[in-house]
């Protein structure tokens, strides 16, 4: 691949992905709204706010693939939520489709199913049940990828990351942790494969308590294969399992369960 576009590569995962995806393009584009500055010789930057369709258009053009990674990942006010995760998601994939780009990883997100409890054990199939306004962005950006596949034909990975942070950080993550290695096998997968579609992917590594069956990529020849019970001692060496009410124990989506609804500031 010549260019490929990594937008919301200021944040934790982009941090993460620019140097193992170093062989996944001869360039990566890194995008976000906040400047980066430490750009090395095979990588090229963008500052683009999403909201804006002129700019996210510009930001896709000469692109052969896109890893999107940008937008509002935490719960917060409706209208930072519309700007970066809906209005956001519309330009991306308004700009893709003018600039003739057809593939797509979307990172969605394990809140899209946040309210179910975590004794149960989900097919990408189960109804959504988002546990925030977050969540539910992600739930209309899954639509959205959905939509553009079938009406003109680009794919989507849609992956709904559980939690892919260096290592997991407290009990509930020992279910939800996606590594970094993991992930970015999954990306290479997802843009070497001759024929994506548009599947839904749990986006986790092989931990054994985990609540999702089968990860959904494996025609696509992603296995994970990292676990998080490497760290299960160190999880419980910090404190004993929330009680079983408690919505960190309760809820797959944790405590964006509780989370109020924000108002702008
Ligand atoms: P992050 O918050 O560290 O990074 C997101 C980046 O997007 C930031 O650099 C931010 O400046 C940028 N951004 C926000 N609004 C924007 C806008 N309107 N225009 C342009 N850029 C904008 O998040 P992280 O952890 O790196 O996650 C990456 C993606 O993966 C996010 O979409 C998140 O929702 C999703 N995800 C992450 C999970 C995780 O455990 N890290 C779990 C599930 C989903
Ligand atoms: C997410 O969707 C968030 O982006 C991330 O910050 C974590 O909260 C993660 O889910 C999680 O559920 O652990």
């Amino acid at each position: 691949m010549k260019r490929l576009l990594i937008t919301g590569a200021a944040g934790g995962v982009g941090r993460a992905m620019r140097p193992r995806l170093r062989d996944m393009a001869q360039t990566l584009r890194l995008a976000d709204m906040l400047p980066i500055t430490d750009a090395d010789t095979h990588e090229e930057t963008v500052l683009c706010d999403l909201n804006d369709a002129q700019a996210v258009r510009e930001m896709v053009r000469g692109c052969d693939g896109i890893l999107h990674l940008g937008g509002k990942s935490t719960e917060g006010d409706f209208e930072t939520i519309l700007e970066g995760n809906i209005r956001g998601l519309y330009n991306l994939y308004e700009a893709a489709r003018a600039e003739g780009i057809t593939r797509v990883l979307f990172a969605s997100s394990n809140h899209t199913i946040g309210f179910y409890e975590q004794d149960q054990r989900l097919k990408t199939t189960d109804p959504m049940r988002p546990d925030s306004l977050y969540g539910v962005s992600k739930c209309f950006g899954e639509a959205l990828a959905s939509m553009y596949h079938d009406k003109f034909g680009i794919e989507t990975a849609i992956v709904r990351i559980g939690s892919c942070f260096e290592t997991p950080a407290n009990h509930r993550m020992l279910s939800t942790w996606l590594s970094y290695n993991d992930f970015a096998d999954l990306v290479a997968c997802v843009f070497r494969a001759p024929k994506l579609g548009c599947p839904v992917i749990w986006g986790a590594s092989a931990n054994p308590a985990g609540w999702w069956e089968s990860v959904g990529a494996e025609a696509i020849g992603w296995h994970p294969k990292d676990s998080s019970e490497i760290f299960r001692a160190q999880i419980e060496a910090m404190g004993p399992k929330p009680p079983v009410d408690d919505p960190n124990s309760r809820y797959q989506g944790g405590l964006f369960t509780v989370e109020p609804i924000h108002q702008r500031q």
